[in-house]
């Protein structure tokens, strides 16, 4: 794209000082503004066409004179003539616009076509011209006799994107949701919509969140939705819980070879509902203390006797936590003699107490070590570890 734009401010110069109008080298390049265009598109035209500015003091046109006539054609229809003004009375540089209306088709699935396709207009700016999915729209210019200049542009679908604006959320966060596909651009003059499926772990009904286009052309679709963890989903605000991954997904339903019209493609994306609270606040481990079977605390730990070791954990966060509580003992030779672990879900600010039962079976300096994680796979630390050095006599 890049490389003929800079070829063009290059040799515009050069070009404009030949003698004009050259038959034999006629200068008069049409310039599209796009290379490959959208079914719904329009197509802005530029032909610089010195030659062509017979009035310096007034705008002329192009297009429509007699023998001189400008064609845009696809596939199946034609325009023509269609006229381009002048840009300004002296400029030589002549403009206009065609808006594609694309074929019945039906982007949504409701059944309902969404669009409306039809051919007409005369220049400079109201021509509509029916263009099939792999089309081609051609423009061509009689620029003298036996002189015709022509100019074409490839006409397909796009495979549409999706993305979060971000990787992870937060409960009271405002989540915003974005469809790139051209190919909802379906009418160039207003802001389209469309529907974005957004689910999350615990409830993967969820919503559909509409999608409002970023500017009359762009392409680019974009819709807000928030998140609760108590509330059930409704409207724009979507049932999740801290940990749950979140799922958004458009259905394109305008897809490019080697795909079929008919074709439709699920485009997904992912984020997470991550806690507000720093992973290392969002439980407190209290310090574990020995106690005998009754769970009276104990002082003096005999080496052959059974013991409980009891800790206690406490969710600070006002949701469900999924946990598992860890206790590993070590020797004085720092060897693990034993670990043990429970998994389950703290409630909200549940405070739950955990014992494990030991028997040391020698004597000497054991270190008792406790930890709380999300979970076994993930092994985020919820708390600071915890440890405690234990005599046994
Ligand atoms: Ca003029
Ligand atoms: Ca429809
Ligand atoms: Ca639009
Ligand atoms: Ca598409």
């Amino acid at each position: 794209m890049l490389i003929p734009f800079l070829l063009f401010l290059l040799f515009f110069p050069a070009f404009a000082q030949e003698p004009i109008p050259d038959y034999d080298n006629p200068y008069a390049p049409i310039i599209f503004d796009k290379d490959t265009y959208t079914w719904t598109d329009k197509v802005r035209i530029t032909i610089i066409a010195p030659s062509w500015n017979e009035n310096t003091n007034g705008i002329d046109t192009i297009g429509n004179h007699e023998g001189r006539f400008i064609k845009i054609s696809t596939g199946e229809r034609s325009i023509e003539p269609y006229t381009l003004t002048e840009t300004e009375p002296d400029s030589g540089i002549f403009r206009g616009e065609i808006t594609l209306t694309g074929f019945l088709h039906d982007v949504n699935g409701d059944s309902k076509k969404d669009t409306n396709p039809r051919t007409s207009g005369s220049g400079p700016s109201d021509g509509l011209l029916e263009v099939t999915r792999d089309d081609k729209i051609t423009l061509s210019f009689e620029f003298a006799d036996g002189v015709v200049l022509t100019k074409s542009a490839q006409i397909s679908w796009n495979e549409g994107k999706i993305e979060f604006d971000s990787d992870h959320y937060f409960i009271d966060s405002t989540a915003t949701v974005r469809v790139i596909d051209q190919d909802m651009n379906l009418n160039p003059e207003i802001v389209d919509t469309l529907v974005v499926e957004v689910s999350s772990d615990s409830d993967s009904a969820g919503i559909k969140v509409n999608a409002i286009e970023t500017s009359d052309t762009s392409g680019i679709f974009e819709g807000a939705f928030s998140f609760s963890s108590n509330q059930e989903s409704s409207g724009q605000r979507l049932f999740a819980v801290t940990g749950d991954s979140i799922h958004a997904k458009y259905k394109d339903t305008t897809l490019p070879l080697p795909y079929s019209i008919q074709d439709t493609l699920d485009i997904t994306s992912e984020s997470k509902l991550e806690s507000s609270i720093p992973l290392l606040e969002r439980a407190d481990l209290s310090d574990v203390y020995l106690a005998d079977r009754s769970g009276n605390p104990v002082q003096e730990i005999r080496a052959e006797s059974s013991f409980q070791i009891v800790g206690t954990v406490h969710n600070n966060q006002n949701f469900e936590q999924p946990f598992v509580y860890i206790i590993q003992i070590k020797n004085q030779e720092d060897i693990t003699m034993e670990i043990s672990w429970i998994q389950g879900e703290l409630s909200a600010n549940q405070t739950l107490q955990v014992s494990q039962s030991w028997m040391p079976d020698s004597t000497g300096e054991y270190k008792v070590e406790t930890y709380v994680w999300n979970s076994l796979k993930d092994t985020l630390p919820l708390a600071p570890n915890l440890v405690m050095t234990v005599p046994v006599q």
